[in-house]
């Protein structure tokens, strides 16, 4: 037996599935999960010494590879300080400050400690701000495990097949209302359903949860014209968009204003961060100052947050870091398209920047209907093999490759040389 084997062997016994999430369970593959023990660039190392190309990159955290030396050495450093406090500290005011100068749509921000808390805490701030009671969600979109959002969800919900989640009352998800990804009169149709009773329609601006699935011309700046109409709040989840796309996110990649934003992942750089912003009017609902309540012990970590401002100061002062990644991503996505191409596969690669995912399926991917159609056989076939192969994807047809400034020529061609290998019949 493998180390990976064994461990998760024993992982099971005292964790559900063996993971502490279940999206790293190959439960989709049908073998044991690969342990990891470390990772450096665009590198991971699993318990058995393997190397693989890895492109989860912990999820999106990880734009600038693992174990990026000026984000270790300021986590080092803030440690030698102390862990946590509980009380405010100079860094939480620096990264506050940070972010709000630097994205226009951002006047006050609070940190939480996930994605999933950042969209409840967002979600809920919408609702008192507005003083109504209803959301529209799109299906394939996932927004973090919290009750109102775990309806026709992406993800992992949507790998294992659940349409919803057990244990989420009716009284949670009766206010949540679902459109359909790219199409605006669905969106049209739930609004006059609902005359002045929604509070936000939440998206995420290219939708990464159900594989990626980019916004058509028009979608999004019509969700703005829609959520102006009625008077509801567009929330942007760009908890894997933010600082990713571009500095500014999907906001200033698709030039669309949202009243709020959520974030995590990068922000965190691998620690335990997420966040919530908006409008300062929107955001003095939040309490102490406002009667939306929203807390946390280890929100603002000194530590998590210095991990993350180091990186958001490094992308910042590094804009070529985004042309750098829109030119890998044409060569990891443009080459696969091309290898398809040449191997007379119509298999879809849907990508943007450093996002992508193939999808085993012959007609376009737009929305969790057409995702939902894919050969997800086909895809376990195709992972085991890049596995073995040393390429280190999601186990999941519905999640996105990550690229990252670690990924160099000599790991990008060699992910194409094995990509060819497989759709070539070699591998
Ligand atoms: P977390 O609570 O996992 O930090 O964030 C939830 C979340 C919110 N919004 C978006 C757009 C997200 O993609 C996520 C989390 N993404 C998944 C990957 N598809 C996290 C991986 C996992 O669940 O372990």
């Amino acid at each position: 037996m493998t180390v990976s084997e064994t461990l998760f062997e024993r992982a099971v016994k005292r964790i559900p599935g063996g993971v502490n999430s279940p999206v790293r369970a190959y439960g989709a593959i049908g073998e044991a999960p690969r342990f990891i023990d470390h990772a450096d660039g665009c590198y991971i190392y699993d318990a058995d010494g393997n190397a693989y190309i890895d492109y989860i990159d912990s999820w999106g955290p990880m734009i600038l590879g693992h174990n990026f030396p000026a984000v270790r050495e300021a986590v080092i450093k803030a440690c030698e300080k102390g862990l946590s406090f509980g009380c405010a500290t100079e860094i939480e005011v620096e990264m506050a400050e940070f972010i709000c100068e630097n994205i226009p749509h951002v006047e006050m921000i609070r940190m939480v400690n996930s994605g999933t808390e950042a969209v409840m805490s967002a979600v809920r701030s919408a609702r008192g701000f507005t003083g109504r009671d209803k959301i529209i969600k799109f299906a394939g979109c996932y927004h973090g495990h919290s009750d109102a959002l775990l309806v026709s969800a992406g993800s992992g919900v949507m790998t294992s097949g659940i349409p919803d989640s057990a244990g989420v009352p009716k009284g949670c998800t009766m206010d949540t209302m679902t459109a359909v990804y790219n199409d605006l009169d669905s969106v049209k149709t739930l609004l006059e359903q609902a005359p002045d009773q929604v509070a936000a329609v939440i998206v995420e601006p290219v939708g990464a949860n159900m594989g990626v699935v980019l916004p058509e011309e028009g979608f999004l700046v019509g969700l703005r014209k829609l959520c102006d109409q009625y008077g509801a709040l567009l929330i942007f989840d760009e908890v894997i968009t933010g600082f990713r796309l571009a500095f500014g996110g999907a906001a200033e990649y698709f030039h669309v204003k949202p009243d709020m934003v959520t974030y995590g992942k990068i922000i965190g750089a691998g620690m335990p961060v997420g966040a919530y912003g908006g409008r300062k009017e929107i955001m003095e609902m939040v309490s102490p100052v406002g009667p939306v309540y929203q807390a946390g012990t280890l929100s603002g970590n000194p530590v998590a947050m210095a991990a993350g401002l180091t990186q958001l100061r490094y992308l910042r002062s590094h804009s070529e870091v985004y042309r750098d990644l829109e030119k890998k991503g044409g060569k990891l996505y443009g080459g696969m398209e091309e290898i398809l191409r040449k191997n007379g596969l119509s298999y879809q690669m849907n990508h943007i920047s450093s996002l992508g995912s193939l999808f085993f399926i012959g007609e376009k991917v737009k929305d969790y209907a057409s995702a939902k159609s894919s050969d997800t056989k086909a895809f376990a076939r195709y992972f085991l093999a890049m596995l073995k192969a040393g390429i280190h994807l999601a186990p999941s047809q519905f999640e996105a490759m990550f690229l990252s400034t670690a990924h160099d020529d000599e790991a990008i061609d060699r992910t194409l040389m094995a990509v060819e290998g497989y759709f070539s019949g070699l591998l």
